[in-house]
């Protein structure tokens, strides 16, 4: 397979075009922060080793349960889909990690391991699959899978989810995130606290397997594919999860997986305080989980969600690692362009959040004045920090505008040649 790689002096030649406008922007924003006491160069190293997991289904097309309509180019299994998500890295240098999916991403565990150290990659969270019925399976998931009331069958979903940290163990992954579509479509048609048993049962069996270093997140979900019910749907039966299982148990935050117009700021400050935050799947949505790019609907969100992250690191909580992921699904973007800006726009949250004065915010706090604290809020979000952003890629090897060198250097039309067009589309949304 040959290895097509944008160079390091391809993207020294497009950096070079956007060098001056860039030093003469930093500089600009360096002085404007110094009259706050701030140091343009501090908040620069922190967002440039800030980094968010790409995940491998992420790079495909995606489509909706009506339909998929194939892009060009597209990655025919995982070693293509790590060569794209190798661009991604390259070019940004915010995503260093990959997710993989099993068994979408199934092969031999050493040989992804030596493709990603070529590619300069690493391996975050191992997700298991039990929403979906595989060729050679036994027993099907239709109805449920870790709360199935068939013992088999949730065997067979709990084997499933320790093939995937045995899988993860070999490639250097140190946790693994949980989600099923488990759930009912009619009012009694599940027994809901039988069910929750069932889960709660099954998943002690995972956690049993879970190597020392490792953590289990558990994703909620409130609808999807079950419409009525779904057997893991908020944030307090996540924690209720975690809290039952044990210290390595966390819960994973997907920000599409609420109701519209839900707190998801608030619950984050809550799980921060009891310890139990173990993620995020970073994405956007207006109605429902609707999978899309971070940031482009609801940018005040994520850089409230950050405020909170931010404001825990400044207190020190001990043991705060929250682990940093996308979920999207790109259905009318080259998703290479697609994940490129998110990272970008999950980065442009954090560097705002960076840039609240937290003296000043609390003193607020403390005396009642709503306006001035939620004008700290606004000051530091208000602020344009790409030149910050685009500093902390330079200054990593990364492009300094990472989609136009990725349309430059022609990569998805050399990609479309080795990798046939996929004709026709199906519904799903992988
Ligand atoms: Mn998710």
């Amino acid at each position: 397979m040959p290895e097509i790689k944008i160079t390091a002096d391809f993207i020294a030649e497009e950096n070079a075009k956007g060098l001056a406008a860039l030093k003469s922007d930093y500089s600009a924003l360096g002085e404007k922060l110094a009259r706050s006491g701030m140091d343009i160069d501090a908040i620069t190293d922190k967002v440039a080793q800030f980094f968010v997991a790409v995940p491998s289904w992420g790079v495909g097309t995606g489509g909706t349960r009506f339909a998929r309509f194939p892009g060009q180019g597209e990655p025919r299994h995982i070693f293509d889909k790590l060569d794209d998500c190798g661009v991604i890295q390259q070019l940004t240098r915010a995503t260093p990690t990959v997710s993989l999916h099993i068994p979408w991403d199934k092969a031999d565990p050493n040989e992804l391991k030596a493709k990603a150290e070529v590619l300069g990659l690493g391996f975050d969270a191992m997700n298991s699959n039990t929403f979906s019925d595989g060729a050679d399976q036994a027993h099907s998931y239709k109805y449920g899978s870790l709360s199935h009331v068939d013992t088999a069958t949730r065997r067979q979903a709990i084997d499933h989810n320790i093939e995937c940290i045995e899988i993860g163990r070999v490639l250097g992954s140190k946790a693994l995130t949980v989600w099923i579509g488990d759930g009912s479509n009619f009012p009694g048609q599940v027994n809901f606290t039988k069910s929750f048993e069932r889960y709660l049962d099954a998943m002690r069996d995972i956690y049993k397997a879970l190597p020392e270093d490792w953590r289990l997140f558990t994703e909620h979900k409130m609808y999807e594919p079950a419409f009525y019910s779904t057997v893991v749907q908020d944030w307090g039966t996540n924690y209720l999860i975690a809290q039952t299982l044990g210290d390595k148990a966390y819960c994973l935050v997907d920000l599409g997986h609420h109701a519209p117009n839900t707190n998801i700021e608030m619950i984050v400050a809550r799980l921060i305080q009891f310890g139990k935050l173990g993620g995020f799947h970073f994405n956007d949505s207006k109605y429902g989980d609707d999978d899309l790019d971070a940031g482009s609907v609801e940018p005040y969100r994520l850089f409230l969600v950050f405020n909170e992250l931010v404001d825990a690191e400044h207190r020190g909580v001990e043991g705060f690692h929250p682990a940093h992921m996308i979920d999207q699904s790109h259905n009318v973007t080259d998703p290479i362009e697609s994940l490129m800006a998110s990272a970008n726009e999950i980065r442009r949250a954090y560097a705002q959040a960076l840039l609240v004065d937290r003296t000043a915010l609390s003193a607020f706090q403390d005396g009642n004045d709503a306006l001035m604290a939620t004008e700290t809020l606004k000051r530091a979000y208000r602020t344009d920090v790409e030149p910050i952003l685009a500093e902390a890629r330079r200054r990593t090897g990364g492009a300094i505008d990472p989609v136009a060198t990725y349309r430059a250097s022609g990569y998805r039309l050399k990609v479309a040649n080795e990798r046939p067009a996929v004709k026709g589309g199906s519904g799903g949304i992988v």
